[in-house]
């Protein structure tokens, strides 16, 4: 190796010296050097067919390790293409990077190809967008965005490259180590004790956490605060699995009703969006007192730590414990009608349940749809964080082959599947391409309904019509992903789920198992989502 390399090759040492392993990518020659650069540094690179699918891999990737994803996309279109994987970033939290081609700066204004200026588009969708101005800076820039995204509150990141100052050369730093990320300040004690106090106080506490947890490595922090000071907890995103389904103080189905007789409610790491009714009655009760946790009031994971100390032996509020339990069982045995039916088409439910009779404990399941994600949301509970991967409330269909990719390739013993509507299957299909070039077998089970369910049932009993909500009936995704060198299943039976998922498995290549189900089986939705 000579003492002296272009740009591409210095944001490429930098990567790995960050422990960057995978470059996700579509070609540009705006984005030669760093593609060259990673090949000299041996991060392997996955190429794939639209760079949105880039973008999500590398978000899928932070998403199941934690480490900053990184996606390298040509100048203009391949940026503004990885647009809704930025956003859809910020709006999870996930630590990522992304390395965009750009216009030579010598010519800049003069109307090169795909000359744009990136940074004014994707900086509201990122926590920093920089340009890199030199190549002696490379090194230290992509260093500092890395930490970045990985500082405070986690998130996505963006830095390009002109392409006069991608070839230009510079000398390799010293040191190479990488920088550690900044957690954020000490969090403020007397704001947690005052916490504390509240909640050992309470009669009805719950704890609701969300994927700032997950972000912050703070799970055995919040099992501790938990069982130390006897709290119901219920999760949302990313902190699925925080607690096995069968803790004593984890609770999905009874949710509505912790939330609503709640008197102190304990949010940490999760935003109160529309998922917790932005904080207002009815989901929270009208008196109930909600405390938000999260790491822009400092370092969460010691935050949840110093609380756990403080509560620690607080009252067990057996009765409101056994209540919500009670709750919780009756609403599990409800859903019973649905996960055992019997019809052809398949009821989603009942697929859903077949899928997560066949998962290994460890399977990494991802959600790329309307309705038929609810039903698995629902219906499947991880033992341990990190294995259900969605799009958070961004809610960008087509996500799903990127992450599953990604999911595969960071864990290459587990089972990978993904749960796709039919509609979300047609964004993102021709990643089964780079699934089969690269050797990364997901299994992928298309929920297929032929509608847009979960537009389309609602628009029908809100509006009194449906319009523009249909897709083909039995349309054979399954030959799809044949026809591009995959395996295919097709099943119209309750029976046939299971035997076809095992072959699915067994042939060891990316497939697809298309499932017919009933497009009246409606999700039971209490509310709107929006
Ligand atoms: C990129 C994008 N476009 C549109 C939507 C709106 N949307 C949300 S769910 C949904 C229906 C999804 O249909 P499908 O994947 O077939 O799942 P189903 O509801 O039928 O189970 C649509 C269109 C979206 N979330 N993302
Ligand atoms: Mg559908």
């Amino acid at each position: 190796m000579s003492d002296s390399g272009n740009a591409g090759e210095l944001v490429a040492l930098a990567l790995k010296s960050a422990g960057v392993s995978h470059l996700f990518t579509l070609n540009g020659g705006h984005i030669w050097p760093v593609l060259m650069g990673a090949t000299e540094h041996r991060i392997r690179i996955v190429d794939v067919r639209h760079e949105q699918s880039a973008a999500f891999a590398a978000e899928g990737w932070a998403k199941v390790t934690r480490e900053v994803g990184v996606a390298a996309v040509t100048a203009g279109p391949g940026v503004t293409n990885s647009t809704s994987a930025l956003a859809q970033a910020l709006g999870s939290d996930s630590p990522m990077f992304v390395i965009g081609g750009r216009a030579p700066m010598a010519r800049w204004g003069m109307g090169s190809l795909q000359e744009m200026d990136h940074l004014e588009v994707v900086r509201s969708l990122t926590k920093k967008a920089v340009t890199l101005e030199s190549a002696d800076a490379a090194f230290a820039t992509a260093a500092e965005c890395l930490r970045t995204a990985l500082s405070r509150r986690t998130g996505p990141v963006f830095m390009d490259i002109p392409i006069d100052v991608f070839f230009g050369a510079a000398d390799y730093p010293e040191a190479t180590e990488h920088l550690t990320p900044d957690p954020g300040p000490p969090p403020d004690h007397v704001a947690l004790d005052e916490t504390a106090r509240a909640l050992r106080a309470a009669e009805h506490p719950v704890v609701v956490a969300g994927g700032g947890v997950w972000w912050a490595r703070a799970e055995e922090e919040l099992s501790a605060l938990v069982e130390g000071g006897s709290l119901p907890l219920l999760v949302n995103g990313m902190a699925r699995g925080m607690l096995p389904p069968s803790h004593p103080l984890f609770f999905s189905r009874a949710r509505s009703r912790a939330l609503r007789e709640s008197d102190v409610a304990l949010v940490l790491g999760a935003r109160l969006d529309f998922r917790l009714n932005f904080g207002q009655p009815p989901v929270f009760g009208d008196d109930t007192r909600i405390i938000r946790l999260d790491v822009d009031s400092g370092d969460l994971k010691t935050a949840i730590r110093w609380l756990a100390q403080a509560v620690a032996g607080a009252p067990q509020r057996e009765g409101w414990i056994a209540a919500l339990r009670e709750t919780e069982t009756a609403a599990r045995k409800r859903d019973q009608a649905m996960t055992a039916s019997d019809s052809s088409p398949v009821h989603p439910a009942r697929l859903i349940a077949e899928i997560d009779r066949f998962a290994d404990p460890d399977a990494i399941v991802v959600g790329d749809g309307g309705d038929f994600v609810s039903f698995a949301g629902r219906l499947i509970e991880r033992q341990q964080p990190g294995l259900w991967i969605d799009p958070g409330p961004f809610g960008c269909l087509g996500s799903g082959p990127g992450y599953a990719m990604a999911a595969r390739l960071a864990r290459p013993d587990r089972q990978v599947i993904l749960l796709s509507g039919d509609g979300a299957f047609g964004f993102s299909a021709m990643e089964f391409d780079t699934m089969v070039r690269h050797r990364i077998p997901v299994v992928c089970v298309v929920g297929n309904n032929g509608i847009w369910a979960l537009e389309k049932h609602p628009m029908r009993s809100m509006l009194g019509v449906s319009v523009a909500a249909d897709l083909g009936p039995g349309t054979r995704y399954d030959r799809v992903v044949e026809a591009l060198g995959g395996h295919g299943e097709l099943v119209e039976r309750p029976e046939g789920i299971r035997p076809a998922l095992e072959r699915a498995f067994k042939s060891g290549l990316p497939a697809c198992v298309n499932v017919i189900c009933d497009p009246d089986a409606e999700y039971p939705r209490s509310s709107v989502l929006m």
